[in-house]
């Protein structure tokens, strides 16, 4: 009830991080894109397959002036995949231990990024080329409060061989989600989710710009292929907003949502990185991209950790929203006071000093397990972390945030918002 959530909005007062006043408001007032980047992990970043980059858009854009990359960004889903992803976003609350908090919390009640954008003037969309029930998105969006939601019913000039397996390929679906985009009222909050770079890793040879790789593990052989036509899709939305006027007020955060090659094909990862993969090797493959790029924001590379928990904080402090009174789980990354701790799901995390995998503590630089000095401090951060799993998993598990509303909140009443309606 009431009286838990008070406990818990003291514990996210508590472990609140302030903004840097160098990055407060640098993007007030622009529109918000996020490109999810299916299956992307941060391995492929500057990976060369046979001398050649497999992402060489993104590549560029790790040194673009107005961008911020952050290289020791991780993933944090579970078996909710994308939807976790998603859901971690939107709401800085984590995805539940077991199935999608999209499917069986879709009607709780939700303070999340579109509906405390809303309160500032935004109009929020989603653009999926997929059906609109997978992942129950048509359901959790009316209680996130987007506006607008353009799953596969939206793209109607598609051609033979522009389909994937999970909707739209990415370059028809940027093509035609463009202009849509451009009959949003600004500013707009928006979400593009790419499909084509999804396991299997299936595609058209005639589509692909790169080999395949040749550890004789199917899935991993595709995977640069798919993530190519990937880069490329991108690139070209880039230069299409360039084009469409909306890009100097636009920020664009691209964000890989979970791996997309799972521990099963770790054989064909040794050959693929030349290493072995020990457990603190494959905690380190849970690294996914994240490019913040800002219109006249000094970029970088940032090797703060942290993880998809941490987006919502972030995104709102550069837009110059504060977020002290919301029931976040994660901080801003850009903050001085943000702690360099990834929580998993499954309870284990990433430090810059200690990995806790599998109730053994280990040592990143070396690989080892962790030296007896360091547990204390090791099981310190493990409490942390699992405090913090508990406190959201009882916010989302008890729908407690329909006992609170922040000061200046407006709450969504999902029955407002239909996505049925015929765009034509
Ligand atoms: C489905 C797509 C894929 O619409 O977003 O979801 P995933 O299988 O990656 O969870
Ligand atoms: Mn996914």
């Amino acid at each position: 009830d009431s009286d838990d959530v008070t406990e818990i909005l003291n514990y996210t007062k508590s472990n609140y991080a302030s903004p840097n006043e160098e990055y407060f408001g640098a993007a007030e007032g622009m529109n918000v894109v996020y490109l999810h980047l299916e299956s992307f992990q941060s391995f492929l970043m500057n990976y060369e397959l046979n001398g050649e980059e497999v992402t060489p858009f993104l590549n560029s854009m790790i040194e673009e002036k107005n961008t911020l990359y952050f290289d020791n960004f991780f993933h944090q889903t579970a078996q909710g995949k994308t939807s976790d992803a998603e859901f971690m976003l939107e709401n800085s609350l984590f995805g539940l231990p077991k199935g999608s908090a999209y499917i069986t919390k879709g009607q709780n009640t939700y303070q999340a990024a579109p509906a405390i954008l809303k309160d500032k003037g935004y109009e929020s969309a989603v653009f999926h080329g997929n059906n609109a029930t997978f992942w129950n998105r048509s359901e959790i969006y009316k209680s996130f409060g987007f506006d607008n939601f353009f799953d596969i019913e939206s793209y109607t000039n598609l051609e033979e061989g522009d389909m994937a397996e999970y909707g739209v390929m990415d370059k028809p679906f940027f093509d035609q989600s463009m202009d849509i985009l451009k009959t949003l009222p600004e500013p707009f909050y928006t979400k593009f989710i790419t499909v084509a770079h999804h396991f299997p890793y299936d595609i058209d040879q005639e589509l692909t710009t790169i080999g395949k790789g040749t550890t004789g593990d199917k899935s991993v052989d595709n995977y640069f292929q798919t993530a190519r036509y990937a880069d490329e899709a991108i690139k070209q939305f880039f230069t299409d907003l360039e084009e469409s006027g909306l890009a100097d007020n636009t920020m664009i955060v691209m964000y890989g949502d979970h791996y997309g090659i799972s521990d099963n094909h770790n054989k064909a990862m040794e050959q693929v990185l030349g290493k072995e993969i020990t457990p603190v090797e494959n905690t380190n493959l849970q690294r996914v991209p994240l490019f913040i790029h800002v219109p006249g924001m000094e970029g970088g590379i940032n090797h703060t950790f942290g993880g998809q928990i941490d987006l919502l904080p972030t995104l709102m402090h550069l837009l110059g929203i504060e977020t002290q009174d919301y029931l976040h789980f994660g901080t801003d990354l850009l903050s001085d006071e943000h702690k360099e701790l990834v929580t998993f799901r499954n309870g284990d995390y990433a430090s810059p000093e200690i990995y806790s995998i599998g109730e053994v503590f280990y040592d990143p630089k070396t690989g080892l397990p962790l030296d007896e000095s360091k547990q204390a401090q090791a099981e310190e951060l493990q409490n942390q972390g699992n405090m913090k799993l508990q406190l959201s998993d009882e916010i989302v598990n008890g729908d407690l945030l329909r006992f609170y509303t922040p000061e200046g909140f407006t709450p969504i009443d999902s029955a407002d918002y239909n996505y049925q309606t015929d765009l034509n």
